[in-house]
């Protein structure tokens, strides 16, 4: 099992309470109670998720898929980012914003107002990306970025896919090696789940030789599910 899958990684229903308040006050992963707890729980399943290669070339990334809460995942606290799904004001919001602002703290948001605007009220434009510490989640750094509205654009795969692409650049311009990533505009801005996974998993491959681990986090089981799919349908071939 690699080390990332030895990281902590659960649900918040799966995790006691007590147990919850602990891990989130304790600042970067690394105790050895902690890591074998985490080992514990991956190696049983519950913290598991599938595994596939980005490339067949040698030394190739690798991308993986979890259900769960992306403020819950980290790899190392120093070399890993998790990427939020904001809006262009990039002061919190719903949904995964909403859940990574709480975790993080407040400094998210002062750190976010610090972002230079470009224009009234936008400091991410769709399809950006900007970076952020990441204050009390117990990754290095927050990328946030602004996937389409479905409904709203005429070319929201275009968007959408620069908003993974950009997120992905920001990544490698900052040594970011495991970068964990929302389903982007698939909660309120409604895209369809199966396009966008299509879109997510080909853009992670153009970085397979960027990044080390491009892992996903799905809340919701149909949307790992679709997740899972298209891997399979994509990269099962690079692990022949
Ligand atoms: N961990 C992982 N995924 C999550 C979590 C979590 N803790 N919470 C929700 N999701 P959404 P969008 C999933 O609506 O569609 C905000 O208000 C969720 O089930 O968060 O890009 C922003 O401020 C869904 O599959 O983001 C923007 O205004 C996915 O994350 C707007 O929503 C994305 O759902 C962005 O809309």
């Amino acid at each position: 099992m690699s080390r990332a899958a030895t990281r902590f990684f659960l649900t918040r229903s799966l995790l006691p309470l007590p147990l919850a308040k602990w891990q989130r006050r304790r600042g970067r992963p690394g105790s050895s109670i902690f890591a074998a707890w985490a080992f514990a729980m991956a190696a049983s399943g519950s913290g598991g998720g599938d595994s596939f290669r980005l490339s067949a070339a040698p030394g190739a990334g690798v991308l993986k898929l979890h259900k769960g809460d992306i403020t819950l995942w980290s790899v190392n606290g120093t070399t890993d980012a998790i990427v939020n799904a904001a809006n262009e004001r990039m002061l919190g919001g719903g949904g995964v914003d909403g859940a990574i602002h709480r975790a993080a703290g407040p400094e998210l948001v002062q750190a976010c107002r610090k972002v230079p605007e470009v224009k009234p009220g936008v400091r991410c434009p769709t399809g950006e990306a900007r970076i952020t510490p990441a204050f009390k989640l117990p990754v290095s750094r927050v990328i946030h970025t602004v996937g389409p509205i479905y409904d709203m654009e005429k070319h929201p795969e275009v968007l959408l896919k620069n908003a993974y692409e950009n997120s992905l650049k920001l990544a490698k311009e900052n040594g970011i090696q495991y970068i964990a990533f929302p389903a982007i505009s698939c909660g309120v801005f409604h895209y369809p789940p199966k396009e966008a996974s299509e879109i997510a998993i080909s853009t992670a491959q153009q970085f397979s030789e960027d990044i080390k681990e491009v892992h996903f986090v799905l809340f919701l089981d149909d949307l790992y599910e679709i997740w899972r799919e298209t891997a399979q349908e994509m990269l099962s071939q690079c692990d022949k």
